[in-house]
């Protein structure tokens, strides 16, 4: 059998991972034989996804913390190692947006998202590059944004905190290529996902990121999986501090 994708045997935690993007490449990572371990800060919710992976004959697991408590976060992260003796990769997908013109943006609701979105993503990585390294390697994944290359108005957070991902992917790649962890980031484009149903509901935005986009419609989180899979398995054994996009195209039409 071709083992290109083929992930068995390998424990992957995916924060953000009981909804949207995170769930779906959690899904996907685990029909490839991937063990997967759920983050979100919901129980009930992650407990239920597990069980509908279990159900489906996939291996599923759940680790609850908010991705703002480093001591959580590390924690979680110690237990699954322990647990499975490696943690084979990470994807740093959990995020929050907050939209706002930006005299009413306050430093807080800044800090919040940056904190969420961008300094989670380095304490978990720098956890994750502890773990990985006596194992030869391992794997991480920032889910990154079409924006952050490109702008809109009301989002300066979000763009900033994005931006700086795809900066931080690009600084760990380099640094831990020689341990075999490969660093990469998926940045999606306009995706159905909760985060964005005020967006889809508002037929004029809808209609734009449809015109902007072309294969015109707004994508599916299902379509994220197989970036995931491709990033964590041996068909992406030499791919490091790359971003793939999966957009549909509007990153590059005019
Ligand atoms: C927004 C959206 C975007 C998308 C995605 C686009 O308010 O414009 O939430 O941020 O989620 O990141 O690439």
């Amino acid at each position: 059998m071709n083992t290109l994708f083929d992930l068995a045997g390998r424990v992957i935690l995916v924060t953000g991972g009981s909804r949207g993007i995170g769930f779906a490449m959690a899904e996907a990572l685990a029909q490839h034989g991937a063990t997967v371990v759920l983050n979100g800060r919901d129980v009930a919710a992650l407990e239920a996804k597990a069980e509908a992976l279990r159900t489906a004959g996939l291996k599923a697991e759940i680790a609850a913390f908010d991705v703002n408590d480093e001591a959580a976060g590390r924690a979680a992260m110690e237990r699954i190692n322990q647990t499975h003796g490696r943690l084979y990769g990470l994807i740093n997908n959990a995020g929050i947006q907050h939209r706002s013109p930006i005299l009413e943006f306050t430093t807080k609701d800044f800090e919040h998202v940056v904190s969420t979105n961008l300094t989670s993503c380095f304490y978990l990585s720098r956890e994750a590059i502890r773990l990985m390294t006596p194992h030869g390697g391992g794997r991480i994944i920032n889910t990154v944004s079409m924006l952050g290359v490109q702008a809109r108005p009301t989002v300066p957070a979000y763009i900033a905190a994005k931006e700086g991902l795809r900066a931080l992917t690009r600084a760990l790649a380099v640094e831990v290529g020689p341990q075999g962890i490969l660093v990469n980031a998926i940045a999606p484009g306009y995706i159905a996902t909760e985060m964005n149903v005020p967006l889809m509901e508002n037929k004029d935005f809808s209609d734009w990121v449809v015109s902007k986009t072309p294969m015109q419609r707004w994508g599916k989180p299902s379509e994220l999986g197989g970036g995931a899979v491709y990033l964590m398995s041996e068909a992406g054994a030499f791919v490091n501090g790359h971003v793939l996009s999966i957009d549909g195209g509007m990153s590059v039409q005019v």
